[in-house]
Order: C-alpha cells, then sequence, then structure tokens
C-alpha cells in the first residue's frame, strides 16, 4: 500500500519539465520582468529597529527557488519584492555592523531549495532540477545548510547535492539523518550521508559552536536513499560523540517544523548531557513564521516559505554554568528593499554591493536562458487558493478545476464529447495566479508537479459523483461505511510524505480567526503575515492586516455534467490519487470491482502545463 503511495508521490512530484515545445516559434511574444521599481516613499518601514544579541543568525528555509523575490504588483506581493541579490546585499551590510558591533552574525539555511518557480524547476530536458539555482545559494557566506524533503524525492537532485553543493560549505553542508547510496571507487554500492552529519566550528569571535542538520521522518524519498527516523539517529555513538564535548553553542539547523515534531528528541538528548548549555534551532518545512522555548537556556525558530521572510534570531550569551533564563530576540522580516535599507542604515543609492548586483544579474541571465518570460496570455484578475472562498469566480482552485483542466484535457482527445467529472487534490496547487501577464514562470509557480490525467470509461454517472464527496468528507456518513480509519491514516500519511498545506492554512485560518475582520477593516496596516507564536516581543518586523482567508477541500471536482443517474460516464482524476480514487469507488458500489487494469490515461497533458495551454487561448 504504502509502496504504491510513495510510487504515486514520486511521479507526482517529479520534476521533470519537458515542455520545450511550449517556445512556440510563431512569433510568440515575451514579457520581461518589470521587479524592483524602486520601493515607493508611501510605503511603512519595519515598525522598529533589530535587536542584537553576542549571536546573531540570519535564516532563511523553505525558499523553493523564489531568488528573484516576488515580482507581482497585487498585494501583498512587493512587501517580498527582495531578490537574492538584494537579499546578498543585506547579508554583507549586516556582517559590517556585526563586526562594528564585535558580536557574532551567521547565515543559516534549512533547506527546501526548489520546488517552487521556473530558476530552480523550468530548465531544459536533461537537467537537474537546482543545479543552476544553487550556485547563488553558494555564493553566500552561508555558515551552516540543511538537507529538505525536496531535495530527496529523486535521486538525481539528491545525488546533484551531494556531489556539487554541498561540498561548496566544506562540511556545513549536514544530513546528521540523511544518507545516500553511491558508488564507491570500485564501484561498489556504499551508503555516505549527503552532507555531513555534524559540525564543530568557531565563530570570529572564538565561540565554539557544535551543529547538526536534521529531516523529520520523511518517508517520500527516492530509492537509494535513506532517512533515519530521528528518535533512532539520538542513539547513534556518533551522535553520543559529537555532543560529548561542551561547546559555548549547540547550533541545530533542520528541516523540521519546531512545534509538532520530533525537536525535542534531540533537544532532550542533548541536554540530558549538557543542562544548561545554549541551544539555538533554526526549524523549516511547514512554511510557517514559528518561535517557541524549550526551556529558558534555548530557542527554536522557523521562518516562512518562499522567501517570504528572512528570521532573525538573537541571544545575548552569559557565562558557562549560569541557570538563568537566556535574553533572545526574534524577529520576522518581509523581504524587500525598504526593510533591508531600515535595517542597514543605507538609501537605495548606498544600498547595492557589487556581488549583490552580480547575483542580480545572474538570476535574470537564468530566468532568461530558462525562457522563463515566455508569455501564455494575460490574467483578467487575481486568482488566489485562500483569500478568495471556493468555489468562486476569484478561487485559483475553481478556475483549475472548472475551467482550466477541463479545456487542456479535451484539446485533442478523442473522448471528449462524452461527458466526465474530473478530480484533483487541491494540494497539486502551489501558489497563488495575480493579473497580468501569464507566463511560463507562473505556470510553474501555481501548479509546478507532474500530475498525469487517468480515467476510467462507463463508470454510471450516480456512482461517480459520490466519489469527490467521499474523498474529502470524514463526516457521520463515512465513520457508518467505516472509511475514517482511512481519512486518518491519509493525513498521516501525506505528511510523512512531506505535505504541508494543512499546517500552514491553519496557520492563515488562525491569524484570520484572530482578529482578520478589524484589522483589515481598519485599513491603516497592508495585507500579510501576522504571526502569534509564544516567544516573547514583536515577531512580524512590519505589522500587517492579515490576508482573507477561505478554507478549501482536500480535493476538487469540476462541474457535473447534466446526465441521468445511470448514464455511463469517464470519471477523470490526477494519478496521485488513484489507490484511493479505487478503493472509494469499490465501497461506493458493489456491482463491479474497479482495479488499475480499468484505469488508462486520459490526456498527453500533465498538471503543471494545462495553464498555460488554456492561457493561450482563453487569456489572449
Ligand atoms: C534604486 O536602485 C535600483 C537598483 O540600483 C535602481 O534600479 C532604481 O532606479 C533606484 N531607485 C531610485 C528611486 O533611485
Ligand atoms: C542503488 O545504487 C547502487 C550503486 O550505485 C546501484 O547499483 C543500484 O542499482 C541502485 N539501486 C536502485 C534501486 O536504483
Ligand atoms: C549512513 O552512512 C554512514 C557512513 O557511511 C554509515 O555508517 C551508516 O550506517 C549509514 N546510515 C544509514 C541509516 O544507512
Ligand atoms: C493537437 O493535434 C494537432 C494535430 O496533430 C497538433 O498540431 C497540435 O499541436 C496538437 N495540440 C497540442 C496542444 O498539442
Ligand atoms: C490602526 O487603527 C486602529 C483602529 O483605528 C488603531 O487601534 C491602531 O492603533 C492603528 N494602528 C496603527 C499602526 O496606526
Ligand atoms: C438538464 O437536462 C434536462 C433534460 O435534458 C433539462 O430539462 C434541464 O433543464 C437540464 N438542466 C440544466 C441545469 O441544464
Ligand atoms: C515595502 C513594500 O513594498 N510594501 C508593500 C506591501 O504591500 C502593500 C499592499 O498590501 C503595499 O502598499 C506596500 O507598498
Ligand atoms: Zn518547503
Ligand atoms: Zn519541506
Amino acid at each position: 500500500m504504502r509502496g504504491t503511495r510513495l510510487l504515486q508521490l514520486l511521479s507526482a512530484l517529479s520534476v521533470v519539465f519537458a515542455c520545450s515545445d511550449d517556445h512556440g516559434e510563431d512569433g510568440a511574444h515575451h514579457h520581461e520582468h518589470t521587479r524592483r521599481a524602486a520601493a515607493p516613499n508611501t510605503v511603512t518601514p519595519p515598525s522598529r529597529p533589530l535587536e542584537w544579541g553576542d549571536i546573531n543568525i540570519i535564516h532563511t528555509t523553505d525558499s523553493h527557488g523564489w531568488l528573484l523575490g516576488h515580482q507581482k504588483a497585487s498585494f501583498p506581493e512587493p512587501n517580498y519584492s527582495g531578490d537574492f541579490g538584494d537579499f546578498a546585499s543585506f547579508v554583507a551590510h549586516m556582517k559590517e555592523i556585526a563586526i562594528k558591533r564585535d558580536v557574532d552574525l551567521l547565515l543559516v539555511d534549512s533547506g527546501d531549495l526548489h520546488d517552487g518557480t521556473g530558476l530552480s524547476d523550468g530548465f531544459p530536458p536533461g537537467g537537474v532540477d537546482a543545479h543552476d539555482s544553487n550556485k547563488f545559494f553558494s555564493q553566500l557566506p552561508y555558515d551552516l545548510l540543511a538537507v529538505g524533503n525536496h531535495e530527496l524525492y529523486i535521486y538525481a537532485n539528491a545525488l546533484d547535492t551531494h556531489q556539487n553543493f554541498a561540498p561548496v560549505f566544506k562540511g556545513r553542508y549536514l544530513s546528521s539523518n540523511v544518507n545516500i547510496t553511491v558508488a564507491d571507487k570500485r564501484g561498489n554500492p556504499v551508503s555516505v550521508p549527503v552532507g555531513n552529519r555534524f559540525a564543530k566550528f568557531k565563530t570570529r569571535k572564538g565561540r565554539k559552536v557544535t551543529s547538526l542538520g536534521v529531516l523529520f521522518n520523511f518517508m517520500g524519498s527516492d530509492k537509494n536513499i535513506t532517512v533515519q527516523k530521528v528518535e533512532d539517529m539520538v542513539k547513534e555513538t556518533w551522535f553520543a560523540e559529537a555532543i560529548k564535548e561542551e561547546p559555548d553553542l549547540f547550533l541545530l539547523a533542520g528541516h523540521m517544523p519546531v512545534a509538532k515534531d520530533n525537536w525535542p528528541v534531540v533537544f532532550d538528548a542533548i541536554r540530558k548531557v549538557h543542562p544548561l548549555t545554549p541551544i539555538m534551532i533554526l526549524g523549516g518545512h511547514t512554511h510557517i513564521r514559528d518561535c517557541l522555548q524549550l526551556d529558558g537556556r534555548s530557542i527554536s525558530l522557523e521562518s516562512g516559505r518562499y522567501m517570504e521572510t528572512i528570521g532573525w534570531l538573537t541571544a545575548k550569551l552569559d557565562h558557562r554554568g549560569s541557570h538563568k533564563h537566556i535574553k533572545f530576540s526574534r524577529r520576522y522580516l518581509d523581504p524587500n528593499r525598504i526593510t533591508f535599507e531600515y535595517h542597514t542604515g543605507r538609501r537605495n543609492f548606498s544600498f547595492d554591493t557589487l556581488k549583490g548586483k552580480f547575483i542580480t544579474t545572474g538570476l535574470k541571465a537564468l530566468a532568461k536562458r530558462f525562457d522563463l518570460s515566455f508569455l501564455f496570455g494575460t490574467a483578467p484578475r487575481d486568482f488566489t487558493i485562500n483569500q478568495a472562498p471556493y468555489p468562486s469566480e476569484n478561487s485559483l482552485l475553481t478556475l483549475f478545476i472548472e475551467e482550466v483542466v477541463p479545456t487542456a484535457v479535451a484539446i485533442n482527445n478523442t473522448r471528449a464529447s462524452i461527458p466526465n467529472i474530473i478530480i484533483a487534490n487541491s494540494g497539486s496547487q502551489r501558489f497563488d495566479i495575480y493579473s497580468g501577464p501569464f507566463t511560463k514562470n507562473d505556470q510553474l509557480t501555481a501548479s509546478p508537479f507532474t500530475d498525469a490525467f487517468l480515467y476510467i470509461p462507463d463508470v454510471p454517472f450516480d456512482v461517480a459523483s459520490q466519489v469527490l464527496p467521499i474523498l474529502n468528507d470524514a463526516g457521520a456518513e463515512n465513520r457508518k461505511r467505516g472509511l475514517e480509519g482511512l481519512l486518518e491514516a491519509r493525513e498521516e500519511t501525506m505528511y510523512g510524505l512531506g505535505y504541508v498545506d494543512r499546517r500552514y492554512m491553519a496557520w492563515l485560518e488562525e491569524m484570520d480567526r484572530r482578529n482578520g475582520v478589524e484589522k483589515r477593516a481598519a485599513a491603516n496596516q497592508t495585507l500579510g503575515y501576522v504571526t502569534h507564536d509564544s516567544c516573547p516581543g514583536v515577531g512580524d518586523d512590519t505589522p500587517h492586516a492579515p490576508l482573507l482567508f477561505n478554507p478549501v477541500p482536500d480535493f476538487i471536482g469540476s462541474r457535473p455534467p447534466n446526465v441521468s443517474a445511470d448514464a455511463p460516464i469517464d470519471l477523470v482524476f490526477v494519478d496521485f490519487i488513484e489507490s484511493q480514487l479505487l478503493s472509494i469507488l469499490n465501497k461506493a458500489q458493489t456491482v463491479k470491482v474497479y482495479t488499475t487494469a480499468d484505469v488508462a490515461t486520459y490526456s498527453p497533458f500533465l498538471t503543471n502545463q494545462v495553464f498555460g495551454l488554456y492561457a493561450q487561448g482563453a487569456w489572449n
């Protein structure tokens, strides 16, 4: 059962964007990226200067290829408009400030470097995901990095990380519980850490640091990659030896959320040996802003996603053996030039460093090489995943399942005239579409996965129309049918395979529920993230009113055809949900046992192509 799911996931997440024939030679026009319009003077700067400590950390996580920043004009996108070149300039100026203050400043990343934009995923056939975009990471002075689950879905990506990316950081790219199997010098398979298991180093100020890089218990990695359970990792001899000597600071990076996961397992193992040593944890993976303290001498920070957040974490260290609570501070920065200039005391003309400009130029050249500005059409308005209700005319999911998919899969399809119901998982859609030019890059940000469309012919309409409600509904009706376990197991399986939408959306929902209506009505703050974590002091660097939030179902379906109950129709679905769909179909009726033998390919087009096909017709 799990084997099948893993296989499905692999195909769902495989990122071979072999769509070179999208580049229609027939006079296709290109839209140039027009980001970096200078930040307007009317913009609200951050609310207050950063607090500095003895140890200061700048944190990135789950960047997923968003190195050119967010380029759209619709809110809240301008707030995240800083690109990786701007970020490099910011880091350089902050390093100077740290030297003037005579304190330490470290730069840490917690993984998931690709699957999200054209810069990482829009490579030509034969390429490796993130191979080119990772080179920009290599140009920043990272002190510590950890592997993410997205680096591990496809062996070739993990191998590239192991062979080409990790070595750049000279022992500071960590994968404490993740191994890859490679051929040794004699050609025999050998399992080795993707990066290093731990690192020990001294800061500029001479502080001794011991570091780990831990991945959550991820179940979806490709063959020849092993993820050891966190609870087993802490029992290893190497682990005991690595933490034995007391450093001035344990700096733990990891692709694991700071709450509701296994950080306490790592933390307790260290605390057993070192009850008082400062511990700073930099987590990731659930794409939220979060902070908590496991005790008074430790802090854990998670810094969002998609380069929408830069984390800032500081500690005022005291003497060895102190029992006092350590004074920590944390801040979530919106990455844009206003934020960066404000905190570095620079103006627009004195902000860019040579390296920063070089990186920006390089990113634009890569975007050009991958033809990311290729224009499919012009989106007439914003289509959002959670800001608009589902279903509605401004919902991205409605657009996708009611217009885009039915249009695209009907192209060159001999079954197009047969009535159908199409079902997809909402998690296949990753990012909003904003009004204006809709490019190859936008297609990849909205719908990056390569799911195929399959179908089962001749399913009676009244049977086919039960499938979507059963997929979505864990309610009383299904409990009666004994499907409850199935749905719970699905949640757990999905989390193990790396799906985090539920946690991210719960966070959005919470900030909206708290005081969204009042804050938006006051209309004196721009829209964005409003964080309520459990650490003291101000979290969000720029105060916002929360974005509108609307819940979405796990699965979405096309408009049902107007046919009689017993009419045979095509039940069309994304390959990702095949096994769940078959088991539900067999519970919804008893006339026929459906198996994979009844399933066939419906369309040659994949989920990462349908928006382009639709836009070329409907948005021109
Ligand atoms: C700010 O700097 C950028 C990059 O150097 C430049 O493109 C832009 O025109 C400048 N804006 C203003 C208002 O000077
Ligand atoms: C795993 O790697 C080894 C060594 O490179 C190779 O011989 C083997 O075929 C791989 N196994 C799979 C299932 O890919
Ligand atoms: C990971 O690699 C190390 C070094 O080769 C090896 O000793 C260890 O057994 C491997 N761990 C797993 C879980 O495969
Ligand atoms: C549909 O088929 C025609 C004829 O074979 C072909 O020229 C066209 O490119 C196909 N359309 C798409 C979107 O692939
Ligand atoms: C925004 O307006 C509300 C209600 O008028 C007020 O309570 C709040 O202090 C204002 N916030 C800012 C940042 O001006
Ligand atoms: C559905 O089809 C029936 C019979 O053809 C027709 O009477 C009815 O108006 C249709 N309903 C809709 C909503 O189109
Ligand atoms: C710095 C920056 O660009 N801030 C923008 C954030 O988004 C709001 C719209 O919600 C704009 O008004 C701000 O200019
Ligand atoms: Zn991620
Ligand atoms: Zn992740």
